[in-house]
């Protein structure tokens, strides 16, 4: 490489540390990496969560360089171009009964903000410009912009940025080590947690809030799987007070449970769904929104000359991530890749349950093809052993993510029953020489 690393300012990336011991990639396809020096990196994570049919397939490669070749850009404001409601409506197809209005964005981010944008002003068309709450969780994350920010609950990407929305609030967490340590699948002990949204119905009343926003599966706070039970509750609650449910399915979207979504894993239907990342298998940046039906309904009154929605984005709908999307949700049709997880859960859970004697760990915790494994912070240090684990497994030639001291695993939904010996062999090597 000839450029210096000093003008890129990374995101999500202790810079100065990076600088001094660079990680590099260079070349990806199916299952692995490979760095610029030619060494194979197994990829444990898809990526960041996104790559779910593996690198580089051919049928998304070539949609996208024909796609390129063929129309570069069109704008999505009062114009558009077939592939947009091609990819609609088979978006519209995987998602569950009931929810089929699709609204494109670019990210997972803008996914959430623009979620909560539709709660608001779905509310106010209805009469009910009251509700204007909005309710997040503890330990959630929804991105980075100010809404999903404020609605998300991990401290450290809040705590840097002032006072953020006003009129947010969080019900609990669920994560609860005392009770469903080591748990396969779902826990058993937690539904009633989500009676603490009657809590905030009790301190705001229920009349001012307009939407809660919870990930079925929290990725990025290290793997929390939902109680049994627990997101019906919340989906009752819900209803019981006209509060609008948005599952944020960024992560838990396009196979990664078992299931296209994880409201058909879990049997729960929300009203909004955020995605994002599986949708074009990470290969060009796409998120979308897929609301039910009556909440485009509501939008669609007064006069036919008006613009219903005063939102979107120059990239909405972009024509290279429209040919993506679509040639990827083939590749997932052509390798039956949505109900793969499904398939592969139970080796997978017993494979990486059998690291529970490994020094440190406290708990791990699965479901689908995502894991978390959570070790006993360094006294003092926290984050620092799984930092150490995660350089250690790279080293070893397998990519790992972590957060705070929980290694994630969500690997490319393509995974052979071997790469997951190798995921757990190099692991258990890493947990037994990290101290
Ligand atoms: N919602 C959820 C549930 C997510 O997991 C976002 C929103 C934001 O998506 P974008 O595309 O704006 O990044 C995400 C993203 C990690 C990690 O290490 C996870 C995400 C992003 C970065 C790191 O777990 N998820
Ligand atoms: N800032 C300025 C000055 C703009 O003109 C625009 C879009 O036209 C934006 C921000 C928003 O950019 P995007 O639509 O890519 O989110």
């Amino acid at each position: 490489m000839t450029a210096s690393l000093d003008a890129y300012w990374m995101p999500f990336t202790a810079n100065r540390q990076f600088k001094k011991q660079p990680r590099m990639l260079a070349k990806a396809e199916g299952m692995h990496y490979w760095t610029p020096e030619g060494r194979q990196v197994l990829d444990g994570v898809a990526g960041l969560w996104c790559v779910n049919a593996g690198h580089a397939r051919p049928k998304i490669v070539q949609a996208i360089a024909e796609q390129a070749a063929e129309m570069d850009f069109a704008p999505p404001f009062q114009m558009a171009h077939p592939k947009a409601f091609e990819l609609a409506e088979a978006v519209a197809k995987l998602a569950p009964e009931g929810l089929n209005k699709v609204f494109f964005t670019n990210s997972g981010s803008e996914s959430v903000d623009t979620a909560l944008k539709i709660a608001l002003a779905y509310h106010r068309a209805r009469g009910e410009g009251h509700r204007t709450r909005l309710i997040g969780r503890e330990r959630g994350y929804h991105g980075v912009n100010f809404g999903g920010m404020s609605v998300g609950g991990m401290v450290g990407n809040r705590k840097m940025f002032g006072t953020m929305l006003g009129g947010v609030d969080h019900i609990r967490h669920t994560h609860d080590p005392a009770r469903n340590a080591f748990s396969k699948g779902q826990p058993a002990h937690g539904a009633e947690l989500a009676d603490d949204l009657e809590r905030l119905c009790g301190l705001h009343d229920a009349s001012t809030i307009a939407a809660v926003i919870v990930e079925p599966v929290a990725g990025s706070t290290g793997v929390l799987i939902p109680p049994q039970g627990y997101l019906q509750r919340l989906r009752e609650i819900c209803d019981r007070h006209g509060i609008l449910l948005i599952f944020d399915e960024v992560i838990t979207g396009f196979g990664r449970t078992g299931t296209a979504f994880g409201a058909e894993r879990f049997g729960v239907t929300p009203d909004l769904i955020t995605c994002a990342k599986g949708l074009t298998n990470g290969a060009v940046p796409m998120g979308a929104v897929i609301a039910k039906q009556s909440i485009y309904d509501t939008f669609m009154a007064g006069p036919e000359h008006l613009i219903e929605f005063a939102h979107g984005y120059t990239y909405s709908a972009h024509p290279l991530a429209c040919a993506a999307g679509l040639a990827t949700l083939e590749t997932y049709a052509d390798d039956g890749l949505l109900t793969r997880a499904a398939s592969l859960e139970a080796y997978f859970a017993e494979k990486l349950h059998t690291l529970r004697d490994c020094p440190h760990v406290i708990d791990i915790r699965n479901i689908g093809l995502v894991g978390g494994i959570e070790m006993a912070s360094r006294p003092g240090a926290p984050a620092l052993r799984a930092y150490d684990v995660f350089l250690d497994c790279f080293k070893e030639g397998l990519l790992i993510r972590t957060t705070g001291d929980t290694i994630a695993l969500s690997p490319p939904l393509i995974i052979q029953t071997e790469h997951i010996d190798q995921i757990v062999a190099t692991l258990r090597q890493a947990l037994q020489r990290v101290a």
